[in-house]
């Protein structure tokens, strides 16, 4: 019984996982969901956010705040532990994470699953990125009986969304991978139903579940990541794990070895068109123009949405038309 369990978990979180890198097969394997690897093992970690206007050129937030990276919460655990998953209810730590960025209700409910159900290795965090394609690093332990790696940043600004990875196993049966990239994408939290990036709090009633957000859905003009034009958005961050040798000592200890760095040396930033988008037209203005002869009206329009990125380009927004002079007697 349990076994099944471990195999079918197992074979999900490879699914997961191959949606996001895209090779290998989910094949139920008894041994799968058992690390054998040495007990420990040290990855370092890079995080690339690629959340330029270039390619999220739709409300890409420049003022108070600009578009930015929270600080990272992550942990590694074993299959107890869950810290979010897709389609499930986010607990109250990871809502007040993706919404305001606060980090310590998640880490007490961490703490709390280590301490109560032995499912959690050790805790890491990196520094806040102050712009939206800034790179940061850290250092996290995983030990064989926890390969597995959650962690979540905050989309900043924004409702409730964040860019995570939900239960990555860094073990390979006997062996710890070498290395793992992930692209990132954004997840909103279920707890706030702002549309864009600056929408104010409102909060979830009933709260809903975490799920992904894609170029289609919500499918609502007024999203921010809603682009129709696109099949799936481009990847908004970049996660690599690099296994190192050495180790940490500290057991559920804050491992936090932060370098910053400034903007990314962009590898292909793809830009995303954005076609105009303008108001619906206003009522026809007065007919001015001479008793006796042909007068002229207008009506004009107003920019919703500038185009970007050669997206389709914006209509006339004025409009004149002939008409029969007002009040001549
Ligand atoms: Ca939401």
């Amino acid at each position: 019984m349990e076994k099944m369990f471990l195999v079918s978990k197992s074979c999900n979180l490879v699914f997961i996982f191959l949606t996001i890198v895209g090779h290998s097969s989910c094949l139920p394997r008894s041994e799968e969901s058992l690390c054998t690897a040495e007990e420990l093992a040290k990855y370092s970690i890079v995080f690339t956010g690629r959340w330029s206007q270039a390619s999220f050129p739709k409300q890409y937030p420049l003022y108070r705040p600009p578009a930015q990276w929270s600080s990272l919460l992550g942990v590694t655990h074993s299959t107890d532990y869950r810290m979010w998953k897709k389609h499930g209810p986010a607990s109250n730590g990871v809502r007040d994470f993706a919404e305001k960025g606060e980090a310590w209700s998640l880490m007490k409910e961490i703490e709390t699953a280590g301490e109560k159900i032995q499912s959690v290795h050790g805790i890491f965090s990196m520094g806040s990125i102050s712009s939206g394609t800034g790179q940061a690093t850290t250092e996290l332990e995983a030990h064989s009986r926890h390969p597995f790696v959650s962690f979540m940043v905050r989309i900043v600004p924004s409702p409730d969304w964040f860019v995570g990875v939900d239960s990555l196993n860094l073990c390979d049966g006997n062996q710890w991978k070498q290395s793992v990239t992930l692209d990132l994408h954004p997840y909103d939290a279920g707890t706030d139903s702002g549309f864009t990036f600056s929408s104010p709090n409102f909060a979830t009633i009933p709260q809903a579940t975490v799920t992904a957000i894609t170029a289609s859905s919500p499918s609502h003009p007024a999203n921010s990541f809603f682009y129709p034009r696109l099949k799936s958005l481009p990847p908004i961050a970049k996660m690599s794990f690099t296994k190192i040798k050495g180790r940490i000592d500290s057991f559920l200890d804050i491992q936090s070895n932060v370098t910053v760095t400034g903007n990314e040396i962009e590898e292909n930033v793809s830009e995303t068109p954005l076609d105009c988008e303008v108001s619906v037209w206003s009522p026809w203005g007065l007919c001015k123009g001479s008793c006796g002869s042909m007068g002229l009206k207008n009506r004009t329009r107003y920019i919703r949405m500038k185009s970007a990125n050669n997206g389709t380009a914006c209509p006339n927004l004025d409009e004149q038309r002939e008409c029969e002079p007002e009040n001549c007697v």
